[in-house]
C-alpha cells in the first residue's frame, strides 16, 4: 500500500498554451518537450487505513490547505480508479532550486501519479500515467517519459487519447539546456491564469492556434532528423508568438523582465556571430537556451556576464519515471499522528 516514484520536470519546445477543458485538463494544442535531468520531485504515498484524511507533507513540513487540497483532488481520481476509499500520507521533496523558478507541478504531479497508482495497487502502463498525471497539471503528462516527447492534444470530451508518447529517447540526442536564472520581482500571473484569460481575450491566440500544428511538424521532423537548427528556430519563434498572444489579452500582460529581454538579444547576437543557440521562455521572466554541448561552456561564459543573470543550470535529456524502494522514515511521523485532530482542513 506504499510506493516512491521520481519524475524530471520538462522544459516545452513547443508551448501548451490554452485549455478547451480546465477540468480534465484539455489542452487546446498539442505540445512537445524535452525532460531535463538535473529537476525532479520524489514522492512516497502510503494509503493507510488508520486515517481519516490526507496529509501532505511537502520539503519535510506539512503543507497549507491550498496545497493539500490539490493533492486530496488528485488522490481523490486515483481512489475513484481504484475503488478505494483509503486515506493517504503523501510525502514530496522537490530537487528544484529555490531560485530556479521552473515549473515544478510537471514533476511534481507525475511522481505523485506514478506513486500513488502503484500505492494503492493499479497496474497502469506509461500512457495511462500520463493521461492521469494531466489531470493534475497538464504538461505533468509529458514528465512521464525521458527525452524528446510529444503531448498529443486529442479530440474527444472525456480525455482518454489525450496523452503524452516519446519521440526520442534521452541518450539518443544529446542537447545542452541552459536554465537561466535572471532577476525578477514576483510572478504575478500563473500559468493557469495566463492560458485561460489569453484564450478568453486575446485577439491574437486564433494565430497562434493556426500556426502550432506546422510549428509541430517541424518540431518533430528536425528532432527525428537530428536538425538541430532547424529545431532551434522552430522553438524560439515558437516561444515568441505564444508570448505575443498574451499582449493581446484584456487586460494584456508580459512575463517578459529586464534579464529576460537581454538574453534574448544576447543569444540572437550570438547566433550572428555564429554560434548555434537558441532560447525559449515558459509562463515566467526566465529563460531556456538550447545549444550543443561542444558549446555549452561558451554560452554558459557569455550569460554569466550579463549584470542581470543570477545563474546558470546546465541540463541535459533525462529520464522518465523511475519507482524507488520506500525509506522507512517515510512513516507517519509520530507529531503529526498526534498533531493531526488539531489541523482542522485536513478533516473532511
Ligand atoms: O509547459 O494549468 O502545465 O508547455 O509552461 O497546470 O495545466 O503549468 F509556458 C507555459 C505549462 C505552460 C508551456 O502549464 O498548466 C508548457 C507552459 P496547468 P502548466
Amino acid at each position: 500500500m506504499q510506493a516512491t516514484a521520481r519524475a524530471n520536470t520538462n522544459i516545452a519546445l513547443i508551448k501548451y498554451w490554452g485549455k478547451r477543458d480546465e477540468d480534465l485538463f484539455l489542452p487546446m494544442n498539442s505540445s512537445i518537450s524535452i525532460t531535463l535531468d538535473q529537476f525532479y520531485t520524489t514522492t512516497t504515498v502510503q494509503f493507510c487505513e488508520s486515517i481519516s484524511a490526507d496529509l501532505f507533507v511537502f520539503n519535510q513540513q506539512l503543507a497549507n490547505e491550498a496545497e493539500t487540497l490539490k493533492v486530496t483532488r488528485f488522490l481523490d481520481i486515483v481512489r475513484k480508479m481504484a475503488g478505494k476509499e483509503w486515506f493517504a500520507l503523501v510525502h514530496s521533496t522537490n530537487k528544484v532550486p529555490t531560485a530556479a523558478g521552473l515549473a515544478s507541478s510537471a514533476s511534481g504531479f507525475a511522481a505523485l501519479a506514478a506513486a500513488s497508482a502503484k500505492a494503492i495497487g493499479l497496474d497502469l502502463e506509461e500512457k495511462e500515467l500520463s493521461k492521469l498525471a494531466r489531470q493534475g497539471s497538464g504538461s505533468a503528462s509529458r514528465s512521464i517519459f525521458g527525452g524528446f516527447v510529444e503531448w498529443q492534444k486529442g479530440t474527444r470530451t472525456d480525455g482518454d487519447d489525450s496523452y503524452a508518447k516519446p519521440i526520442l529517447r534521452e541518450q539518443d540526442w544529446k542537447l545542452s539546456i541552459l536554465s537561466v536564472i535572471v532577476a525578477s520581482r514576483e510572478k504575478k500571473v500563473s500559468s493557469r491564469e495566463g492560458m485561460r484569460r489569453t484564450v478568453e481575450t486575446s485577439a491574437f491566440y486564433s494565430g497562434w492556434l493556426e500556426t502550432v500544428e506546422r510549428d509541430m511538424e517541424i518540431a518533430r521532423a528536425a528532432i527525428n532528423e537530428r536538425d538541430f537548427e532547424r529545431l532551434g528556430e522552430v522553438v524560439e519563434a515558437n516561444a515568441l508568438k505564444m508570448h505575443a498572444t498574451t499582449l493581446g489579452a484584456k487586460p494584456p500582460f508580459t512575463y517578459w523582465q529586464k534579464g529576460t529581454m537581454e538574453v534574448m538579444t544576447l543569444i540572437q547576437s550570438l547566433r550572428a556571430q555564429g554560434m548555434a543557440a537558441y532560447f525559449t521562455i515558459d509562463a515566467g521572466p526566465n529563460v531556456k537556451v538550447l545549444c550543443l554541448p561542444k558549446d555549452e561552456q561558451r554560452v554558459r561564459e557569455k550569460l554569466l556576464m550579463l549584470s542581470t543573470v543570477q545563474h546558470v543550470y546546465t541540463c541535459h535529456p533525462g529520464s522518465g519515471i523511475s519507482f524507488l524502494p520506500t525509506s522507512k522514515n517515510k512513516k507517519i511521523p509520530y507529531d503529526l499522528e498526534s498533531d493531526r485532530k488539531d489541523i482542522c482542513y485536513l478533516s473532511r
